[in-house]
């Protein structure tokens, strides 16, 4: 800390003297997935990122930064070595880096003029095959996802955010005097945990540091959710994979707002993470002269236009934040904001820029420094070239051009299919005026355009072989979008060999003689569940075969909700009890957490729209060995819920409770709190049943006069009687 002091002592007394090296430092802060649409500073009005925010408030916010080619890797190749997708590629292995371009990157141009460099973070960045990263930065630390939650030391659960910037504080707190240094903070956040789509914590995990923020906020709907937007697309953009992925994330509104709450957090969980530097950037006395960059690797859509993720051509996918704070700039510049166009592959030139580095020939970008410094250059660009061909077999490849007033693209696997959008009068970009006679020069021009670009950049790529939808436009059950479906209709949800797929403890979970098995030994505090990562569940037909040790108690949850703020794999929701040695609560319908024992086995029940279970008829009610292996079944349909042991019917139950009622959410199976036990579940299959299935009516299902109240759980006074029903 002294020697640091000292420093900044220093460079005050012999700023600008030739012996000290006073090029600033470069801080590189690059998210993933992002939308300026999430960020105080552009606009959002819910969201809090105040640390972000003051970084616009000092230096520059771009209103039109943008991304040459909408993905993960394609957009970091791109920063790495100044070059756009079809130009560190060839024509024929378009998705390959070259290994003369991949040779030397920004951040070897820097280290071999004096700059100190660091990399943490997620890397995932296409290089030849043997490539060392870690050759290429003085610190380097490759940090990815899956999981997102890091395990430390002292066996606690940090969140990757928080690591990487643990990373670059360390990094700085570790600076030579008088070198000049680089640093970038590559986060994992907010791209979703792909493979795991329970939604919120599930899916975007956050830092838990921001644990029930925006919990009792409702998120706007997307601002394009009108499903004529998306009837409107053609048929290539409406099966791919931007749709496949919307049901996984926003198709019901209770998704929709618990994943947005849970991305919000962890937009926020960064915002926090940037504070928490700076203020180690301070402490360190580098703050003056060191330029922040905060970006994202592409734009996302969020529910937009019915889509999700990023890959097509409208500027939901394209655009993103880009805010340049450089605290040497005249207080003039402070807070501006530039409607100049901005690439991804303008950072690198940007960066050597500020550290007096020639910029290679075939950089394709240019330098933002005087746009954040001075003033946009005369000659500044008036358009950009955009294209996406990454996973081409899957996902629409288009080519284009967007200037200020007009966007240009066409798929060219796809018929050649032009777009032509006027971004004046039309910024939601939802008519194409490809066809309007009106706007037959203005295409021509761009397309022309588009070719120049082409051919500069690396010319057509070779003929596509084949292609493959990602989905059906409507599928009748969203849950099987993406899942592999059997022969027989089912999807398997456990394999019989691992717990892939599966989130809970392995503390009480592992699998024994091909089954999912839980043990407990007495001691739980509170119950256990392990959790089916693959989708929600909505209507269903679920079979498994469960064998529990005498007095085990478990269940089978459904349209369960995850419930982090009680453990990381708590579960709360319905659920088929599997209760051994007690009849009349094995295969019963219970509500973990919520209204609790709904219908015990062999009550046929309706859950009035207040709530109230009745009994409206009893069914015979048997016995099932522990130690045996039986057969449970669970049959939802919309609100019509029915269980089944070794075909004995155990629950018969209509909800009509608005309120209390879940109509999607996880699959989940637990161990109980109460003596040791094993629970063990097998041949785990459901088949999906189709999301629109009608819900059962009031008016059609009246409860009978004389129907009795179902028993509550827990004491109950001594004289008590159930209620009776009379009809209102
Ligand atoms: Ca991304």
């Amino acid at each position: 800390m002294k020697s640091l002091l000292c420093l900044g002592i220093w460079f005050l007394s012999f700023g600008g003297s030739l012996v000290a090296d006073d090029r600033p430092n470069i801080v590189f802060f690059f998210t993933d997935d992002q939308t300026t649409s999430t960020i105080g500073c552009y606009g959002n009005e819910i969201i809090h990122t105040p640390n972000i925010d003051r970084l616009a408030q000092q230096g520059t916010r771009f209103e039109n930064a943008f991304v040459s080619q909408a993905i993960c890797w394609v957009s970091r190749t791109t920063i790495l070595t100044g070059q756009v997708g079809r130009s560190y590629g060839t024509p024929s292995d378009p998705e390959s880096t070259r290994p003369e371009v991949a040779q030397t990157l920004y951040s070897d141009l820097l280290r071999n003029n004096g700059y100190r460099t660091g990399y943490f973070g997620k890397w995932h960045a296409k290089m030849p095959k043997g490539y060392r990263p870690q050759d290429h930065f003085d610190d380097f630390e490759a940090i990815g996802r899956n999981p997102f939650y890091k395990k430390q030391p002292d066996g606690s659960l940090r969140h990757e955010t928080e690591v990487i910037v643990d990373r670059g504080i360390e990094f700085i707190k570790s600076q030579p005097e008088g070198e000049p240094f680089a640093l970038n903070m590559w986060f994992n956040a907010c791209h979703a945990e792909d493979s795991d789509r329970r939604p919120g914590i599930g899916h975007f995990p956050w830092p838990r540091a921001v644990d029930g923020m925006y919990e009792d906020i409702t998120i706007p709907a997307p601002r394009l959710s009108d499903p004529a937007i998306f009837e409107a697309l053609p048929d290539f953009l409406q099966t791919t994979i931007n749709r496949e992925r919307f049901s996984w994330r926003w198709n019901t509104d209770q998704k929709y707002q618990t994943n947005m709450r849970a991305y919000y957090r962890m937009v926020s969980g960064i915002d926090r993470a940037i504070g928490r530097f700076q203020k180690a950037l301070e402490e360190a006395g580098l703050a003056d002269n060191t330029i922040i960059v905060y970006s994202a690797d592409n734009g996302y859509y969020m529910g937009n236009r019915g889509l999700a993720g990023k890959w097509s051509h409208y500027d939901n996918a394209l655009r993103v934040p880009l805010i340049i704070a450089d605290p040497r700039v005249s207080p003039e510049h402070k807070g501006q904001t530039t409607s100049a166009i901005a690439l991804n592959v303008d950072l690198p030139p940007t960066f050597l820029d500020w550290a007096g580095v020639e910029i290679p020939s075939d950089y394709q970008g240019h330098s933002l420094a005087p746009i954040v410094g001075d003033e946009t250059p005369a000659d500044w660009r008036t358009d950009s070239f955009h294209e996406h061909f990454a996973v081409r077999s899957r996902i629409p490849a288009f080519e284009g051009v967007r200037t200020d007033r007009f966007k240009y693209a066409r798929y060219f696997d796809h018929g050649g299919k032009e777009f032509l959008h006027d971004l004046k009068n039309d910024p939601d970009e939802l008519h194409n005026l490809a066809d309007d006679p009106q706007h037959q020069e203005m295409l021509k021009q761009l397309r022309s355009r588009t070719d120049e670009y082409v051919t500069a950049y690396g010319g057509e790529l070779d003929p596509l072989k084949s292609f493959a939808p990602s989905t059906v436009p409507h599928p009748d059950a969203s849950a099987e979008v993406g899942a592999r479906v059997n022969k027989d209709g089912f999807v398997s949800v456990f394999d019989g060999k691992s717990l892939r797929g599966w989130s809970g403890d392995d503390a009480y979970w592992s699998v024994e003689d091909g089954a999912l098995t839980g043990v407990t030994d007495g001691s739980l505090k509170m119950n256990r569940f392990i959790t089916w990562k693959n989708s929600t569940i909505r209507n269903f037909d679920l079979r498994v075969k469960v064998k529990v040790t005498p007095g085990g108690n478990s269940g089978i949850q459904y349209r369960g909700t995850s419930r982090p703020d009680l453990g990381l794999d708590i579960v709360t929701g319905y659920q088929c009890d599997v209760v051994a040695n007690v009849p009349e609560y094995n295969g019963m319908l219970y509500e973990e957490k919520g209204r609790r024992i709904l219908s015990h086995t062999g009550e046929r029940v309706i859950i009035d729209p207040q709530g109230q279970p009745w009994v409206i008829e009893k069914m015979p009610v048997e016995t099932f060995a522990p130690d045996e292996w039986h057969d449970y079944r669970v049959l939802v349909e919309g609100n019509h819920h029915q269980h089944w042991i070794d075909g004995v019917k155990t629950a018969d139950l209509i909800d009509l409770d608005e309120a209390g009622r879940a109509l999607e959410g996880v699959l989940a199976v637990q161990v109980h709190v109460g003596p040791a036990m094993k629970i063990q579940y097998k041949d785990f299959k459901i088949k999906h049943l189709p999301d629109d299935l009608p819900l059962l009516q009031p008016e059609d299902h009246p409860i009978p006069n004389g129907a009795y109240g179902v028993r509550p759980q827990g004491r109950l006074p001594k004289d008590w009687k159930p209620p009776v029903y009379t009809a209102p």
